[in-house]
């Protein structure tokens, strides 16, 4: 059972650290709870260690309480990260009782929906992102839902990734093969760059 559900999401990652460092500030997760899996990328402010513990401290929050809403998830880690580094965040949480996707960024993680049947839906959805970073002052946050079907594809870029990366997002090509081309056609070379590609597959029912 367990094996069946962590299958119902294909995903790449592709990251490395500004040139010159030898920790990254930005760092991802995928984490499998009992109805789905939570996905992050978070951006620690900043370069190197300080920035690179700040979102280390939000990636163990998160993996901690995977299973709660996105939501709530944020305000733990508003709390957790008092006193360091802020960070830039991004998450998505599937739940594949329902197919639904509800996500949620703050700051400056881009996110991308890229839709699998362009009938029934737009082909390109874009994450509201809020103002701020998580660990400072944080606006009145909304998480979206969003239904969705089999090959439906998102992707998380941080900054360090140029924001026409959803170009070469689509829903053909593996995940780890489009995280891997994003990154060495959009990476930046002034910071950290992460980028994760998540496919949903359908639920198993
Ligand atoms: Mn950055």
């Amino acid at each position: 059972m367990e094996g069946l559900r962590e299958n119902v999401l294909d995903c790449g990652v592709a990251a490395r650290p500004l040139r010159g460092q030898r920790t990254s500030g930005d760092k991802h997760l995928i984490q499998p709870f009992r109805e789905g899996i939570l996905i992050a990328v978070v951006d620690g402010l900043g370069h190197g260690l300080e920035a690179a513990e700040a979102a280390k401290t939000v990636v163990t929050t998160l993996k901690h309480h995977a299973g709660e809403s996105v939501l709530s998830l944020v305000n733990r880690c508003q709390s957790t990260l008092a006193g360091t580094r802020g960070v830039a965040a991004s998450i998505a949480s599937f739940n594949f009782t329902d197919s639904t996707m509800t996500w949620l960024g703050i700051g400056n993680v881009e996110g991308v929906l890229v839709r699998s049947h362009n009938e029934t839906a737009p082909g390109k959805e874009f994450l509201l992102l809020a103002r701020g970073f998580i660990g400072g002052q944080v606006p009145d946050l909304r998480a979206f839902a969003v239904p969705v079907e089999a090959g439906d594809t998102l992707t998380f870029a941080t900054d360090g990734v140029a924001s026409d990366f959803h170009e070469e997002v689509n829903v053909v090509q593996s995940p780890q093969k489009i995280a891997d081309r994003v990154l060495s056609v959009h990476g930046k070379d002034s910071d950290d760059a992460l980028v994760l590609v998540a496919r949903f597959l359908g639920s198993s029912k």
